[in-house]
């Protein structure tokens, strides 16, 4: 492509009312900003205004944002997408109220770099000039402005205006590229209709790209469109990457349907949620926030309410920071690392802002005693920390798609950490389609519950050979993935901790432990069966003559049929194994003295059975392929 030598940059302006900021704009770009019937009117801003301009391999994207106290809400929305600041300070005026609030916002946004213009210096003599670059360097000293340059320009002269794009450019060449390897973010700013095209949204593209065809998902609220037509810089493209200024025509929604504050994203990557955890930071200037306390949030281009819940205080201090998790009004698609600002809730003032460290946060629970630590690793840990805390957090382990919703990870991202935690042996992989993640922790404590499961069912349940798989899953809860289990269980079985007989799961050592008279009955089933050699007696007269309770005995019965101590060889017979092996030799015999084929009768004279028994046998030696059929007779095998 032939741009891709260009770099995008946004900038934004900031400063009080009047000091000249769409004036300025205009003498950079040729284009007036003010674009709404009434701020033409009025001769103020109100909204978000946007041009453009490119000079050697630098295409800016101005953003414009009304100075007037009434509407730091709209200036928030084109704010935070910005990479540069241009902080405008009339030179006849210096600092005012909204220099103050607007610089706030920048530096709490988390803005690195800017340029500083000393506007309308036309209007003041040399000496007012230097007293007031004096007080502009005063203002930003110790903040990321401080050694930005100040230039002292007039749009009425044209004065200074060559200098100030020469400090953009060399601000823009400092400034790191948004990712456009992420997946595609666009926070909407603008929706309207255009006569024969249908919707288009606008916004500042924050991370990767969108092509003319894609398909995007609308969050919230998770509506699927097409994208039919693309503009960048006031052009149609066929591609827009991170960085840019982005006009989307969308299809298949009405642009009312669409509001400041949604988001356009990669399909089924991101979700709205409305618990974040977040690192607050209140201004010096504010008065303390109260646990609980309510403000108006912004992030990207969204305004809403949010409920302050402190992690480990009651109250934050002016100029103070603490980890805290926000209630939010309204949807909110957040990803770790966005930053935010909060006013407070009348009146209206800004009062601080921060990160995002979980965007789908759980309910803030008093006994969880480990998330001040949890969001710690947030807030400062490698991918691989991250990754490991948030396995160890989660019983059901992780899923490569929570992940995403929860970092903006690429997959690639993923993988890496993964692995490496793999090779460590501190997360292990349950399932790799879909990819779910599990800490060697919680399998530890899976496996433990498992163990404890088992051996109380042994406890309850002496007579039986084991708990089923089914029972011991439904131990863990039933919210416990399948994959999550059969490797706890899997694990388990290695380590020898426990034995599996079927569907029978046995605590390893676990021996089933008779009472003396079912020890005795189980000798008298035993004899029974074996003293009657192939003319077995009927079960039930077995049984009967025990003298324990018919379902105690039942239960003996099914240890020894277990243990193949005897054989059910047809519903209602039942043999020893001996008898059953003496049987094997008798045919042996036979074959080697008469041949291998053997008739009913013969059978019956060989065994010296009757008919009863010698049918169900010689069906069942079919069975275990000691025997075939062959018409009348059998081949012995
Ligand atoms: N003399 C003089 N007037 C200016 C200059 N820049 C802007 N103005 C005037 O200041 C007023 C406010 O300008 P505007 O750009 O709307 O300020 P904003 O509210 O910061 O956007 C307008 O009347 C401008 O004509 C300048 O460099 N010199
Ligand atoms: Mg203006």
């Amino acid at each position: 492509m032939s741009n891709t030598s260009i770099k995008h940059v946004i900038v934004g302006t900031a400063g009080h009312i009047d000091h000249g900021k769409s004036t300025l704009i205009e003498a950079l770009t040729g284009t007036h900003p003010d674009r709404l019937e009434e701020e033409k009117r009025r001769g103020i801003t109100i909204d978000l205004g946007f041009a453009f301009l490119e000079e050697e391999g630098v295409r800016y994207g101005f953003v414009d944002v009304p100075g007037h106290e009434r509407f730091v809400k709209n200036m928030l929305a084109g704010a935070s997408g910005i990479d540069l600041v241009l902080l405008v300070i009339a030179a006849d005026e210096l600092i005012k109220p909204q220099t103050r609030e607007h610089f706030d916002i920048c530096r709490l946004l988390g803005v690195q770099r800017g340029v500083i213009a000393l506007t309308k210096s036309d209007l003041a003599d040399g000496d007012t000039r230097g007293l007031a670059r004096m007080e502009v360097e005063e203002f930003v000293k110790g903040t990321f402005l401080a050694t930005a340059p100040i230039i002292e320009v007039s749009a009425k002269t044209q004065l200074g205006l060559a200098e100030l794009k020469t400090a953009l450019r060399e601000a823009a060449q400092e400034i790191d590229a948004k990712d456009t390897g992420r997946y595609f973010r666009l926070p909407i700013d603008r929706s309207f209709a255009v006569k024969g095209f249908g919707s288009v949204v606008t916004g500042t593209l924050y991370s990767g790209h969108i092509a003319l065809g894609d398909e995007v998902e609308l969050l919230p609220p998770g509506k699927i469109l097409r994208v039919r037509g693309l503009q960048t810089g006031g052009k149609s493209v066929q591609r827009a990457a991170a960085g840019q200024r982005t006009a989307v025509n969308v299809a298949g929604i009405e642009h009312t349907a669409i509001q400041r504050g949604m988001v356009l994203s990669s399909r089924g990557r991101l979700r709205a949620a409305r618990r974040a955890d977040v690192r607050l930071e209140l201004l010096p200037g504010a008065p303390p926030l109260k646990q609980r306390a309510q403000v108006h949030f912004h992030a990207g281009t969204l305004e809403t309410i949010a409920e302050v819940y402190l992690v480990g205080a009651r109250e934050l201090a002016p100029g103070g920071s603490a980890l805290a998790q926000l209630r939010l009004r309204d949807d909110a698609v957040l990803v770790r690392g966005d930053r935010f600002i909060v006013r407070q809730f009348s009146p209206v003032v800004t009062i601080g802002g921060g990160m995002v460290l979980d965007p789908h946060a759980r309910r803030f629970a008093a006994k969880d005693t480990g998330r001040a630590q949890f969001l710690g690793i947030l807030e400062k840990g490698s991918q691989e920390e991250i990754l490991q805390a948030m396995a160890e957090r989660n019983i059901l382990g992780i899923t490569a798609g929570e992940i995403i919703v929860r970092t903006g990870w690429v997959e690639q991202e993923i993988q890496s950490a993964a692995k490496s935690l793999c090779d460590k042996k501190l997360i292990r992989i349950a399932s790799s389609e879909p990819l779910i993640l599990i800490a060697e922790t919680v399998f530890a404590e899976i496996g433990k519950k498992l163990l404890a499961r088992a051996e109380r069912f042994h406890k309850e349940n002496p007579l039986l050979p084991g708990i089923t798989r089914e029972e011991l899953k439904a131990s863990l809860g039933r919210r416990v993935r399948p994959e999550t289990f059969a490797t706890a269980l899997h694990l388990l079985l290695e380590q020898k901790q426990i034995t599996l007989q079927g569907e029978f799961i046995k605590k390893a050592g676990a021996q089933i432990t008779l009472a003396p008279e079912e020890l005795r009955a189980q000798e008298q089933i035993t004899q029974a069966f074996s003293k009657a050699g192939l003319a077995v007696p009927s079960v039930k007269e077995v049984l009967a003559q025990l003298k324990i309770e018919t379902a105690r005995a039942e239960k003996l019965l099914q240890i020894l049929l277990r243990e193949k101590v005897l054989v059910r060889v047809s519903a209602d017979l039942i043999f020893h194994r001996d008898a059953l092996d003496a049987l094997t030799g008798l045919l042996r015999q036979y074959k080697k003295a008469k041949g291998d084929r053997i008739g009913v009768p013969a059978f019956k004279e060989l065994t010296g059975i009757t008919r009863k028994y010698a049918i169900p046998l010689l069906e069942y030696l079919d069975r275990q392929r000691q025997t075939q059929r062959a018409g009348d007779e059998r081949v012995i095998l």
